[in-house]
């Protein structure tokens, strides 16, 4: 498939999604959400890639979803097509590890985007914010649920409801995104983070993304209950003997399954 609002490339096990509409600051239009789900797709199914990135500009991960494509709108329009959360949380169901690299602003749908991926890298001059309120409506992908649950319900009330930004420090210091690195380094920190999950086991790896996404849907009695049990199960894996023996005798472990 052909993209004209994302570029995709492929390093070696890491599969990069570039939003790409510079003129409105990665603005989320239906187009881009159509070919990032594209994309998205097409890295899962593809057996040699083992990490995902998404990123965008330096200037902005992504604005927000596209206003002036969204301002005239109905009731009837975003209730038919539940707008627009299918293709939004294709992301959320992808079973290998995605990293969101975050610079400039992630706002609104971006800010959303950026939190359905499985951890954020931010760039210092990363800006986080839900803003939807100053526009007569509210967040519509995850921002009332998913920032309250990373950043506590006082930070995500002051941001869903003042529309504030946060910035990169405050967004690290609020347990929203896991570093914050300079500018000039984010792509080839998040690259490193990427093809360092993608040298491991895949089996491990992609169970332990399930297992943690676990704790946000279940009791923690659940939760550790289902830990154990996929902890179990991955000592039927040949990765296991492999990376168990390879620390018993001092050298890295090739693991079979990545
Ligand atoms: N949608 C459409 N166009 C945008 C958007 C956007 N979200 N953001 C920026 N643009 C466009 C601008 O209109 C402008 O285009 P043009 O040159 O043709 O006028 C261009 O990008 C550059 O923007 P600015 O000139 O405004 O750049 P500044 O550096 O002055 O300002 C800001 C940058 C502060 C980011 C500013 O552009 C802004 O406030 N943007 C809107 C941010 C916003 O409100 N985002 C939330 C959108 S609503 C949303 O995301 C709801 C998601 C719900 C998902 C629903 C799923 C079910």
């Amino acid at each position: 498939m052909s993209y004209e609002a994302i570029l995709v490339v492929r390093e070696d096990a890491v599969g990069i999604i570039t939003l790409n509409r510079p003129q409105a600051l990665n603005a989320l239009n239906s187009q881009l959400m159509d070919e990032l789900t594209a994309a998205v797709d097409a890295f899962e199914a593809d057996d040699g890639i083992g990490c995902i990135i998404i990123t965008g500009s330096e200037k902005a991960f992504a604005a927000g979803a596209d206003i002036k494509e969204m301002k005239s709108k109905s009731y009837m329009d975003v209730y038919k097509e539940d707008f627009i959360t299918a293709k939004w949380e294709r992301v959320t169901r992808t079973r290998k590890p995605v990293i969101a690299a975050v610079a400039g602003f992630a706002l609104g749908g971006g800010c959303e985007l950026a939190m359905m991926c499985d951890f954020i890298i931010a760039a210092d001059n990363a800006k986080f914010g839900q803003p939807e309120i100053k526009l007569g409506v509210i967040p519509g992908a995850g921002g009332t649920q998913r920032l309250t649950r990373f950043v506590g319900k006082a930070k995500a009330m002051d941001m869903c409801l003042t529309g504030r930004m946060m910035d990169a420090a405050e967004a690290e210091r609020s347990g929203l995104v896991s570093r914050v690195v300079p500018l000039a380094d984010l792509m080839t920190v998040t690259r490193e983070a990427a093809k360092s999950i993608a040298a491991l086991s895949r089996p491990a790896v992609m169970i332990c993304k399930e297992s943690i996404n676990r704790s946000y849907e279940t009791t923690l009695a659940e939760g550790i209950r289902f830990e154990r049990r996929v902890f179990h199960s991955l000592f039927a894996t040949e990765d296991q003997k492999e990376g168990m023996s390879a620390f018993a005798d001092k050298r890295p472990a090739e693991f079979k399954h990545r």
